[in-house]
C-alpha cells in the first residue's frame, strides 16, 4: 500500500495500515510529516512517483483536488496498470474528471469519501465510502478493510462524492443548529455544558422521525402532518424575534425560514414539512 499526504487523515491512514501489518510506503509534500510513520515502519519515498511505484494499490489523501492533480501530474507514467484510491474530499464533478484523467493512464480509479475523523480511522463507527471501479474495489477490498467499514456504493466515481457531501451538510446543518441555540441560551448566560444534555435529547428524538419523513419524499405524500407547514412558519418568526432581542445573529437559521414561508406562499402550508425537499431540487431535470 501507498499513500501520498500525511496530513492529519493521512497519517492516520498510513498508520492503519502498518498498524495492520500491510507493507506500507508513504510521501509527503512537507517530508519531515512521514518521520513519525518512518519509525513505525513505513517506507519513505521521495516522490509521488516513486510511493506510486512501489505498491498495486495507492491511497491519496490530500487538501483538495488542486492538490492532487498537482501531485499525480507529473507522476502520471508510474501509475499504469495500478489502482488510484482518491480519499480527498472534492465534488462528484470533481470525481468523475479524475475517473476520466486516470483512464487515459491506463489506471483504475476508484473515489472515497471518508466518514469519519482522523482518531476515528482503523477503529468501530468509521466509515469510508467507495464508488468507481467495481473491480479494483473488490481487490483491494480487504486491504481498504483496515481504515474502517468499506462501503462501496456505484460504478459511477461521483457517487460516494455525493454522499459524503450529502451526509456533510446534515452534520453541519445540525451544528449549525445547535450553535445558533449555544448562543441564544449563551445570551442568558446559561452554560453551553448545562444546556446541551437537553439539546441532545430533542435531537435524538427529532432523529427519530426521519425514516417517515424520507418515505414522505420518497412517495411525494406529505398529508401527514401534525406539525404542518403554515403552524412552523409562523412559530419561527418568534424564533428569529427572540434571536435578535436577544443580540443573538440570525444568519444561519434565517434560511429555514425563508423556505418555510416560501413553502406557505407555493401552497404547501397543510402538509408536513417534508414538502420542503422539493422547493431546493432547482432543476426540473433532476427533480
Ligand atoms: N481531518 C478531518 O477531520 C477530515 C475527515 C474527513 C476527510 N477529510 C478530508 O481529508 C483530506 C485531507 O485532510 P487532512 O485532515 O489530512 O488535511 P491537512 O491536515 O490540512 O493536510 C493536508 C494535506 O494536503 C497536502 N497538500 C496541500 N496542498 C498540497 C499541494 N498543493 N501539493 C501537495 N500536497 C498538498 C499537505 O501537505 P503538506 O502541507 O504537509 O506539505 C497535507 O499532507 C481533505 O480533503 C479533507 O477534506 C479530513
Amino acid at each position: 500500500m501507498s499513500v501520498l499526504g500525511l496530513g492529519a487523515m493521512g497519517k492516520a491512514l498510513a498508520g492503519a495500515f502498518l498498524d495492520r501489518g500491510h507493507p506500507t510506503t508513504v510521501w509527503n509534500r512537507t517530508a519531515g510529516r512521514a518521520d513519525a510513520l518512518v519509525a513505525r515502519g513505513a517506507r519513505r519515498a521521495d516522490t509521488p512517483a516513486e510511493a506510486m511505484a512501489a505498491s498495486p494499490v495507492t491511497v491519496v489523501c490530500l487538501l483538495d483536488d488542486a492538490a492532487v492533480r498537482e501531485t499525480l501530474g507529473p507522476a502520471a507514467g508510474a501509475l499504469a496498470g495500478r489502482a488510484l484510491v482518491n480519499l480527498t474530499n472534492g465534488t462528484p464533478e470533481q470525481a468523475r474528471a479524475m475517473a476520466g484523467w486516470a483512464a487515459g493512464q491506463g489506471v483504475d480509479y476508484v473515489d472515497g469519501g471518508i466518514m469519519a475523523v482522523p482518531p476515528m480511522i482503523g477503529q468501530d463507527g468509521a466509515l469510508i465510502l467507495y464508488s468507481g471501479s467495481r473491480e479494483a474495489f473488490g481487490a483491494h477490498e480487504r486491504t481498504l478493510g483496515a481504515l474502517g467499514s468499506a462501503v462501496y456504493l456505484d460504478e459511477d466515481p461521483g457517487r460516494a462524492a455525493l454522499y459524503d457531501l450529502a451526509l456533510l451538510s446534515a452534520m453541519y446543518g445540525m451544528f449549525g443548529g445547535f450553535f445558533h441555540a449555544l448562543a441564544m441560551t449563551g445570551s442568558e448566560k446559561v452554560p453551553a455544558a448545562e444546556f446541551t444534555p437537553m439539546v441532545v435529547g430533542w435531537l435524538n428524538a427529532m432523529i427519530a422521525g426521519l425514516p417517515a419523513m424520507a418515505a414522505a419524499i420518497d412517495s411525494g405524500d406529505h398529508s401527514a402532518a401534525d406539525s404542518n407547514v403554515e403552524m412552523q412558519a409562523v412559530s419561527y418568526v418568534n424564533l428569529l424575534d427572540a434571536s435578535r432581542a436577544q443580540g443573538v445573529g440570525t444568519e444561519l437559521v434565517e434560511p429555514m425560514g425563508a423556505l418555510l414561508h416560501r413553502a406557505v406562499a407555493e401552497g404547501l402550508g397543510a402538509g408536513a414539512v417534508s414538502s420542503l425537499v422539493g422547493l431546493l431540487r432547482t432543476d426540473p431535470a433532476r427533480r
